[in-house]
């Protein structure tokens, strides 16, 4: 018998949950419907006597779950539970424990920052060197590298961004979902983002998720070509190897563009030139430029243009072959800015062509176009300019919290996941759908949709299966060994705190996972805190981008 709690605590006014379970092929002979009671405490008086739910077997993990509802206990501080077999876990309830969270998940994009030295005063133990300050050829001139033609090559200074992940590459499309996450967050909670963040930009007047943003975003713009379309990747041939940033020197190689990386770009510039008018105002102009050159490209290149691995090459290669979703977001960005028809007519013309509009992760991003739209709402009780766009986008959003919300409640463990979706980067799966309830939840304050984040948020801090927070370093069982060249390689005990990793994955890839999984391993298990385990341990920007919008969801609304 096991017990689960979220390590990182719970909010005073929300709903807690505590889940005890037991693998279905456990050798214990506890009756799976006996009654089981558990004691809270706090300094040594019982405040809490409860009867845990029995829920059943619960088919995504194999275990058969007991569920508590402690949401009774409102007053902040350190609990002692005791679970039915006498073992003791601390458990704390705090205001502001997503208002920290928020923080140190901001934080940790500052240490995936790539070009520039990460000073003591802000790195602390994690300081390093500066790192990929070399210049980028374009794929085509690669090959010259090495002939007469050498001295006509020419060369882009593509420096700064962040690492996308535990390799050093920068990807578009990746890099757009993240800021999108991230910037839509600071649209919808701007309250939620006022803490210092200890980077070099702090105290200038800009929140500093949005000093860090344009950390990216800066480099975002070295991406597009001079006409107008946007590379789909920067990074070497192969990945390198498992040294320290500054260590690794492979040549830097701009791939093609493709119209999946310059629609992206297009709506994030629009979406960034609105976010930074007031606080950057030069930035804003550059950005809403870019934008429309990418938007004249793309207009010249209706067909999709898509993007694939050169021979040879390693690197990611966010491989999407539809790029209607991303012109629709492009489309909508591009109206709100600048209140041109046609962008509108654009987008009214893709909405039937979308099979679901809520969607947000970086290979279809119909969602992010929604979240664009609705945003009037939410923020200032506006209506968008056109109803139509408005009301579809409104009723997918109800629609499938509605549907999210069942999948949480036919869990065990209320994760909002189908055993497929168990997926490399599951976690993305399961924290995109609590943005999405997030979102319809401001639409419509349904008590249920609000709790499917708490839940979804309680899942990643270890109400789950493994009984891992993969959140690195923050609970008491948190990963600290992902997959990210840095911490392998820097010589320092911990891990960077702060790092959502990818989650259970029920076909992993890598070697070592192959080895280490057990065929039959329930999906929710797939799971192990390797390094090498890339397709299970691995972090990247996107997957703490939606963590951001969760925690600046639940400070906002708690
Ligand atoms: O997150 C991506 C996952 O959904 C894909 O299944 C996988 C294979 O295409 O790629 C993942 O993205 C990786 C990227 O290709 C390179 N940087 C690290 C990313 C996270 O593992
Ligand atoms: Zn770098």
């Amino acid at each position: 018998m096991r017990i689960y709690i979220n390590q990182a605590g719970y909010l005073p006014g929300s709903r807690k949950t505590v889940i005890f379970a037991e693998g279905a092929d456990s050798q214990d002979s506890i009756k799976h419907t006996s009654e089981k009671i558990i004691k809270i405490y706090r300094e040594n008086n019982v405040v809490l006597e409860k009867k845990a739910e029995y829920f059943g077997l619960d088919e995504g993990s194999g275990d058969y779950v007991w569920r508590v509802d402690i949401s009774e206990l409102t007053q902040e501080g350190y609990y002692t539970i005791y679970g039915p077999d006498g073992e003791p876990v601390l458990l704390r309830i705090m205001e502001n424990v997503y208002g920290t969270l928020n923080k140190i998940l901001c934080k940790a994009l500052y240490y995936q920052r790539c070009g520039m030295e990460l000073e003591e005063k802000y790195a602390g133990i994690f300081q390093r060197k500066c790192c990929h300050e070399g210049m980028a050829v374009l794929l085509e001139d690669y090959e010259k590298l090495d002939s007469e033609e050498v001295k006509n090559i020419r060369r882009y200074e593509v420096q700064g961004g962040w690492h996308d992940a535990g390799d050093y590459g920068r990807y578009t499309t990746a890099a757009a979902t993240a800021l999108a996450h991230i910037l839509y967050a600071y649209r919808f909670f701007p309250e939620s983002f006022q803490v210092a963040l200890n980077i070099p930009e702090s105290g200038n007047q800009m929140p500093d998720i949005l000093n860090e943003s344009l950390y990216e975003l800066a480099w975002l713009l070295k991406m597009q070509r001079e006409d107008g379309s946007v590379c789909h990747k920067l990074t070497s041939m192969r990945h390198a190897n498992f040294v320290m940033p500054h260590e690794d020197k492979r040549q830097m190689i701009l791939f093609p563009a493709s119209t999946m990386a310059t629609a992206d770009f297009a709506a994030i510039m629009a979406l960034a030139s609105r976010v930074y008018e007031t606080f950057d105002g030069e930035f804003a102009q550059k950005a809403i430029h870019a934008a429309a050159r990418a938007w004249d490209w793309l207009e010249k290149h209706p067909e999709i243009v898509g993007f694939e691995n050169p021979e040879g090459c390693n690197t990611g290669d966010y491989a999407d072959m539809y790029d209607q979703d991303e012109r629709l977001w492009a489309s909508v960005e591009l109206y709100r800015i600048t209140g041109e028809k046609k962008y509108l007519l654009f987008a009214e013309s893709l909405m039937n062509e979308m099979v679901d509009l809520t969607t947000m992760g970086w290979t279809d991003v119909a969602g992010l176009a929604g979240l664009a739209v609705l945003e009037k709402k939410i923020v200032k009780g506006g209506e968008f300019e056109d109803s139509l766009l408005e009301s579809r986008f409104q009723a997918a959003f109800l629609e499938k919290a509605e549907d999210i919300w069942k999948l949480s409640k036919n869990s065990g463990y209320f994760a909002a996941m189908e055993i497929e979706d168990y997926g490399w980067g599951s976690n993305m799966v399961l924290m995109n759908r609590a943005v999405i309830s997030a979102t319809a939840y401001l639409l419509k304050p349904i008590q249920e949709w609000k709790e499917v984040v708490v839940q979804q948020m309680d899942y990643l801090l270890g109400v789950n299966a493994t009984g891992y927070s993969y959140i690195t370093e923050v609970g008491k069982y948190s990963c600290q060994n992902p997959h990210n060249r840095v911490t392998v390689s820097d010589g320092i005990e911990y891990a960077i705190p702060g790092f959502v990793v990818g989650g259970p994955n029920r076909n992993p890839i890598d070697e070592k996972a192959e080895w280490l999984i057990v065929p039959g391993t329930p999906p929710m298990k797939c799971f192990m805190d390797v390094w090498e385990c890339y397709s299970l341990n691995e972090i990247t920007i996107y997957w703490n981008s939606p963590a951001i919008f969760m925690t600046a969801f639940l400070d906002f609304v708690r």
